[in-house]
C-alpha cells in the first residue's frame, strides 16, 4: 500500500509524498508534531501538518537564513535564533570562526527534544557539548525583552504566521528586536514565498520598514516549501547587505556550503518583478 501526505498551499494546490513509515506523532501545548521518513526527501519535520524541514533541501534555507547576515556584519560576535529547534540554524552559525555564542530561544521543548533524537544532522550542534551554544526553551519575545543591546544578529527561524508564530510578524516584535541588538545589529526572518504569500509579505515588510532603516528581501529555492520560491527579510541598522558585503570574506571561507556563495549573496537579492511589487 502507498500512503502519501500532503501539505495544501491553497485550497487547490499543494505537495504530495510518499511516506515510508512514521517516526514520530505527538502533540505539545503549542503545536501538533510529526515527524516522518519520505521516499524523495529523507526524514521530513511537519508542525500542525506544515512542512518544516526535509533532510535533502534544509541545506538550502539554513544557508541562507544564516550565511548572508554573517558574512554581511564585520564581526559577528553574539548570534540569537528565534525558533528554529531543529537546530540547523545553529548548526550553520557555529561554523563562523568568530562565532563566541550562538543562542537557540524555541518556545516548544517537544521541537528540540525530537529533532535531537531522530533529525540528528540538522541538530548536531543542540545536543550538548558546544560550549558556544546555549539553549533557552522559551517565548522568543519575553526573551529579547530582557537582552538589550546583546546581539550582533538575531535570526527568526519560525513557522507561518498563523498558531504560536503570529506575534513574530508585528511591529511591536521588530521594536523589541531592534532594541535588543546592537548599534549595527542585524536581523534576518523567514519571510514566506513571493509567490502565494504577497498580503503576508506586504504586511511583514511594511512593519519592518517602520522599524528599520535597511530592509532588503532576498530569495531562495527551496522545493518543499509553498511554491518552491520562498524569501528572507534581511533588516539592518546600518549595514547594507550588498553595498556592505565583504566579497573576500565570503569567498575565504574555511567551510563547505552547497547553496550559499560569494556570488549568490549578491544574486539572491535581485528579486523578479511580482515579488519586488509585493513590497513596495
Ligand atoms: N521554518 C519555515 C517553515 C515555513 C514553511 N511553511 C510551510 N510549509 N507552509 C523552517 C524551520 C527550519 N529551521
Amino acid at each position: 500500500m502507498d500512503l502519501w501526505y500532503t501539505e495544501k498551499h491553497t485550497d487547490a494546490a499543494g505537495i504530495t509524498l510518499r511516506i515510508r513509515k512514521s517516526l514520530f506523532s505527538g502533540e505539545s501545548e503549542f503545536q501538533k508534531l510529526d515527524i516522518v521518513e519520505t521516499d524523495e526527501y529523507g526524514r521530513m519535520m511537519l508542525l500542525d501538518g506544515l512542512v518544516m524541514v526535509t533532510e535533502r533541501d534544509e541545506f538550502v534555507y539554513h544557508d541562507m537564513v544564516t550565511h548572508p547576515a554573517l558574512f554581511t556584519q564585520p564581526n559577528p560576535k553574539k548570534v540569537l535564533v528565534i525558533g528554529g529547534g531543529d537546530g540547523g540554524t545553529i548548526r550553520e552559525i557555529v561554523r563562523h570562526p568568530e562565532v563566541e555564542l550562538a543562542v537557540l530561544c524555541e518556545i516548544d521543548g517537544l521541537v528540540i527534544e525530537k529533532s535531537i533524537e531522530l533529525l540528528p544532522s540538522m541538530a548536531c550542534e543542540i545536543g550538548g557539548s558546544n560550549p558556544k551554544v546555549k539553549l533557552h526553551v522559551d517565548d522568543g519575545i519575553a526573551y529579547i525583552k530582557e537582552h538589550r543591546g546583546e546581539f550582533d544578529i538575531i535570526l527568526v527561524d519560525s513557522t507561518d504566521p498563523i498558531g504560536p508564530a503570529v506575534g513574530l510578524f508585528e511591529e511591536g516584535f521588530y521594536q523589541t528586536v531592534f532594541a535588543a541588538l546592537k548599534e549595527d545589529g542585524i536581523m534576518v526572518a523567514q519571510s514566506e514565498s513571493p509567490f502565494y504569500h504577497a498580503d503576508i509579505q506586504k504586511d511583514m515588510y511594511h512593519n519592518l520598514r517602520a522599524v528599520f532603516p535597511i530592509v532588503e528581501m532576498y530569495q531562495a529555492f527551496i522545493p518543499t516549501y509553498p511554491s518552491g520560491l520562498w524569501s528572507f527579510a534581511f533588516a539592518s541598522k546600518q549595514y547594507h547587505p550588498i553595498k556592505d558585503f565583504d566579497r573576500e570574506r565570503a569567498a575565504q571561507r574555511k567551510f563547505h556550503t552547497r547553496y550559499y556563495n560569494e556570488d549568490l549573496h549578491l544574486g539572491a537579492f535581485m528579486l523578479p518583478t511580482f515579488a519586488r511589487e509585493n513590497i513596495t
